[in-house]
């Protein structure tokens, strides 16, 4: 069984908005993505793209769903929130994870991903906001709400480190308790700081004693191979955390 929803609407001042539901289930052979683009000021879509996910024939039935900017903004209270700068590598890690096989983003998002990954055991609602500026000041918003922080950033952007560990600490002290999960993305780059860099980088010792942190290297690569056994181990990790924290 696959279902696909794509729902768009736009209002006001709201920064466009565009949701794109996609679900795939153990069938082999049966991929499915959709994905839609809306730009602000303009009436007309811009992009629209349509493709099958392939749910792998393991254990877990991967149930994926991407939005870009909506309207309504996801009122749940359970969300896996994935932040980070634009650029880090949020929707390719997301995707990745959902499919187990590595799956690059095709476009900067310009909102809000949803993607919901079910295994036998359990359901995680991941909630991708954008990174670009125009969407940070939704980051604050949803961290009240959230049950777990990842943190994704690009290892080889230096330049930008002290930007993303502002914005990792702004973000943790409006919640001192969630856990947080740091993806020090993009690791198969020659200029990747190590994961012992990107931790003094970040700044993580300070995050506080209450709160359970978690760092890894992670890299998306070659389209459809298999994700790395530290992003499957990164996965099943987030799994237990977000089941202790439902
Ligand atoms: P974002 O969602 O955080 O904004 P994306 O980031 O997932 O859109 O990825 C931004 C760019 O980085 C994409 O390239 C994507 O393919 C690339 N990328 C993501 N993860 C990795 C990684 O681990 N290693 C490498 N080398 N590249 C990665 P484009 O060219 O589409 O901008
Ligand atoms: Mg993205």
């Amino acid at each position: 069984m696959e279902r696909g929803k794509v729902k768009k609407k736009e209002k006001g001042k709201e920064p466009e908005r565009e949701k794109i539901r996609g679900r795939g289930k153990e069938e082999k052979d049966k991929r499915k993505e959709v994905e839609k683009g809306n730009e602000k000021g303009k009436e007309e879509e811009k992009e629209k793209e349509k493709e099958q996910f392939k749910g792998k024939e393991e254990k877990e039935k991967n149930n994926s769903a991407l939005a870009k900017p909506q309207l309504e903004l996801p009122e749940k209270n359970n969300h896996i929130l994935v932040l980070g700068l634009d650029g880090a590598g949020k929707t390719s890690v997301l995707h990745s994870l959902a499919l187990n096989r590595v799956q690059h983003s095709k476009a900067p998002t310009q909102g809000f991903n949803e993607v919901c990954i079910s295994t036998e055991d359990s359901q995680m609602d991941f909630l991708e906001i954008g990174g670009s500026e125009p969407f940070r000041s939704y980051w604050e918003t949803y961290m009240s709400r959230g049950i777990l922080l990842i943190f994704v950033v690009d290892s080889a952007d230096h330049n930008r480190l002290p930007e993303a560990k502002k914005y990792l600490h702004q973000l943790i002290e409006t919640n001192p308790f969630i856990p947080l999960v740091v993806f020090a993305n993009k690791q198969d780059l020659k200029t990747a700081y190590h994961i012992t860099d990107i931790h003094e980088a970040l700044a993580l010792s300070e995050v506080g004693n209450d709160r359970k942190m978690f760092l890894f290297g992670t890299q998306v690569t070659e389209n459809g191979s298999e994700i790395p056994s530290t992003m499957q181990d990164a996965k099943d990790l987030i799994a237990h955390l977000a089941a202790g924290m439902q």
